[in-house]
């Protein structure tokens, strides 16, 4: 397959530009460096410096002999857009391009705003450049769990079939999300949704909890191939930065009652679950949701595993509860589907002792350059009224 990965540079965007390279596809990665820039801005830099996307693909290339061929450009840009989808006509679309932290969303008006725009415009260009350059071409959107909150009933995958007054009809599961980035996220849902009715593009949107994770196959090839990895209060996921506050030997920052509970999958899980969507492509005029995690677990029972995790590797670890900065429920019903993977052939890799440890071992490599200002909390979700 001919696969364009937007926001190629990524967390999750390289290891899958790889990922799909070391398979034999013909893979182009295209990014703008922009949550590169966001780190350096908000000093939320990752733990080990990565090479830029050029210097990556050419070291993936000579230890591998595989082909990532990068692309430095805005998807928010119709006539990038439109160029790349003309030159590849490509059979597949990964959309990663998009501003991905709930704290950099909620900082105040211009991240709001940034956030926003990025978004929906990466979005809606992605669209356009499938309708005019590469209309059979299938779109692969990273959406979020977050996008349903956390509704005080069951998490259906996508869709909601309900009757009322003696009749049935199927909807969007109603969403109801926690911060500005995931409400972009509910707003490319519908954005989609209209396209696919209208246009009969065709469309799987992955409904992805936190992921967790350091290393892939590819990866492991060479260090300076590891995927970028925060650990700050921004742009650092919950597990990511209570093993690096382990090895700091920093209390693990569970906010609020710690009762809040999400779906977590590791970084090798999310790497099968968009090959599978990419190999299962929906039909045209379709809308495919999956809900994309493997387990369950609260923010206090992720610690619990972590302070287990931290023995096994001789680190005694300490939990230490601070105020939530966040709006959000810190103890709810939580019972999301999620078979639709899992049906496609998904083999989850669970989150064990052995998996965490082995990822406190790669993090104490870099232990060095661990800055601890970057740990706690810097952003709240009050805002404080401006004069
Ligand atoms: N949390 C803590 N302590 C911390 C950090 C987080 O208790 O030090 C809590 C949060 O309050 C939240 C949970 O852990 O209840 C998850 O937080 P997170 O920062 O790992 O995840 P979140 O901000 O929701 O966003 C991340 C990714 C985002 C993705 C989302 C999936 O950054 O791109 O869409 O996970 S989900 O959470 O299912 O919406």
């Amino acid at each position: 397959m001919r696969i364009i990965v937007l926001g190629g540079d990524g967390y999750l965007g390289w290891p899958t530009a790889m990922r799909f390279a070391a398979r034999g596809h013909e893979v182009w990665a295209i990014d703008n460096y922009l949550r590169r820039q966001m780190a350096l801005e908000t000093c939320s830099e990752p733990l080990f410096p990565s090479p830029n996307l050029i210097d990556r693909a050419a070291i993936f290339h000579s230890v591998t002999g595989h082909t990532v061929r990068p692309v430095v450009g805005d998807c928010t840009d119709p006539a990038t857009m439109f160029s790349l989808f003309a030159e590849v006509r490509p059979n597949v679309v990964v959309h990663y391009a998009e501003q991905p932290s709930a704290p950099y969303s909620m900082m105040g008006f211009d991240t709001a705003r940034r956030t926003l725009r990025n978004n929906l415009e990466a979005t809606f260009n992605t669209i356009w450049a499938c309708l005019e350059r590469a209309p059979d071409c299938h779109i692969i959107k990273l959406g979020t769990m977050g996008e349903y909150g956390t509704p005080n009933i069951d998490i259906e995958e996508g869709w909601l079939d309900v009757s009322h007054k003696g009749r049935k009809d199927r909807f969007l599961f109603p969403r109801a999300a926690g911060s500005l980035y995931h409400t972009t996220k509910v707003l490319d849902t519908d954005l989609l949704w209209f396209y696919v009715r209208l246009y009969r593009l065709r469309v799987t949107d992955l409904m992805q909890g936190p992921v967790y994770g350091i290393s892939t196959s590819e990866a492991d090839h060479d260090r300076r191939l590891m995927p970028n990895f925060h650990y700050d209060d921004i742009f650092g996921t919950v597990v990511n930065r209570f093993l690096v506050q382990a090895v700091a030997g920093i209390p693990l920052t569970v906010y609020g009652g710690g009762g809040q509970t999400r779906g977590y999958l590791n970084l090798n899980d999310t790497l099968q679950c968009i090959e599978l969507a990419a190999d299962n492509p929906p039909q045209p005029g379709e809308l495919r949701i999956m809900n994309q995690f493997t387990e369950t677990f609260s923010v206090n029972e992720l610690a619990e595993r972590v302070v287990e995790a931290g023995r096994s590797r001789g680190l005694k670890v300490a939990i230490r509860a601070v105020p939530n900065p966040r709006q959000e429920k810190e103890h709810h019903y939580y019972n999301p589907a999620h078979s639709a993977l899992i049906d496609l052939g998904l083999q989850p890799n669970p989150m064990t002792t052995e998996v965490l440890g082995e990822m406190l071992d790669r993090v104490r490599e870099h232990a060095d350059r661990i800055v601890v200002d970057r740990i706690l909390p810097r952003v709240s979700w009050n805002r404080e009224v401006s004069a």
